[in-house]
């Protein structure tokens, strides 16, 4: 089911209007992201449309919107999900000139560029969780889930999906979200347009991804560092199945988390989850 850059007639939505991609188009000022959307009403992923779409070497340009997801992915094989028009879910396909060693990074840029979206929208300062999440008041806003295809030692691309909870009311939560998961409209108590909030991500996303290909990481650092919301705090995590604890320095060149274990020395992890073992 599906239209690209067109929209199909859509059933009466249960909780609000489809998006209205003229809305969104209209003056964007992107310069790297956003010039063609494919949009749908039901996918099983925006990811997984998007990564089929880049395997057909579409541009950088485009991206994939779906108002729902039956399949909508998390990182480690989890789930993310959301009630029908709601809330945003979107991917981009990207074709960045970093080396395979620094795709990472991409997750890193679009957490500061959601962050920073985030803020026109509501009084609290987000914080970032590494690697992925975007909390406000320590519950999760937003999900990213960046999925590198890479070379020899190039990326050949990467499919950058943000899914970002807009009018996700706290009672259509599963119960083990309502804890752990907010949205604009219970930060708020109103709701949003999407469409507004679609615009932002694209134009933060796209200011973002500029400074990243032009400067390189080292550039988005201190804003990366600035709402990171591990640093100083013990926490575990995984590094070559070996269960490690130590406090949180920050992260490295290549956007793996740097711990200081207890004999002082510093530790990189790369990928996975960490957990904060104190607030
Ligand atoms: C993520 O994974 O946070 C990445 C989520 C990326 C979703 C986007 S939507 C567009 C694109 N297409 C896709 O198929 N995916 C991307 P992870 O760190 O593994 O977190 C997953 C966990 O977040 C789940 O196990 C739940 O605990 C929680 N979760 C699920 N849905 C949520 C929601 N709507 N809001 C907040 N937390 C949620």
């Amino acid at each position: 089911m599906a239209a690209s850059d067109s929209q199909s007639p859509a059933p009466a939505p249960p909780l609000g209007a489809r998006l209205d991609l003229s809305l969104i188009r209209k003056d964007l000022g992107t310069q790297r992201l956003g010039t063609k959307f494919h949009y749908f009403q039901e996918l099983d992923s925006t990811n997984s449309r998007a990564r089929d779409l880049a395997e057909q070497a579409v541009p950088v340009v485009e991206i994939v919107v779906s108002e729902y997801q039956t399949h909508g992915r998390g990182r480690l094989g989890r789930r993310w999900g959301s009630p029908p028009l709601a809330t945003l879910y979107f991917s981009a396909i990207l074709r960045p000139k970093l080396s395979s060693e620094h795709a990472a990074q991409i997750t890193l840029m679009a957490a500061v560029a959601v962050a920073d979206a985030a803020v026109s929208f509501i009084p609290q300062s987000p914080t970032i969780k590494w690697p992925n999440d975007v909390l406000v008041d320590g519950k999760k806003l937003a999900g990213i889930l960046a999925e590198a295809s890479c070379d020899a030692d190039r990326v050949t691309y990467v499919v950058l999906g943000i899914g970002i909870n807009v009018n996700f009311p706290r009672d259509s939560m599963p119960v083990e979200l309502r804890q752990r998961a907010t949205s604009f409209m219970q930060l708020t108590g109103f709701p949003l347009e999407r469409e507004i909030v679609f615009r932002r991500l694209i134009q933060d996303r796209d200011r973002c991804y500029g400074v990243l290909e032009m400067s390189g990481f080292d550039a988005l650092r201190p804003r990366w560092e600035a709402r990171f919301n591990l640093a100083g705090r013990r926490v575990r995590g995984e590094l070559d199945t070996e269960m490690i604890t130590g406090v949180a320095r920050g992260i490295d060149r290549h956007g793996a988390l740097v711990l200081e274990d207890q004999n002082g020395t510093l530790r990189n992890i790369v990928a996975g989850d960490v957990i904060p073992l104190e607030s």
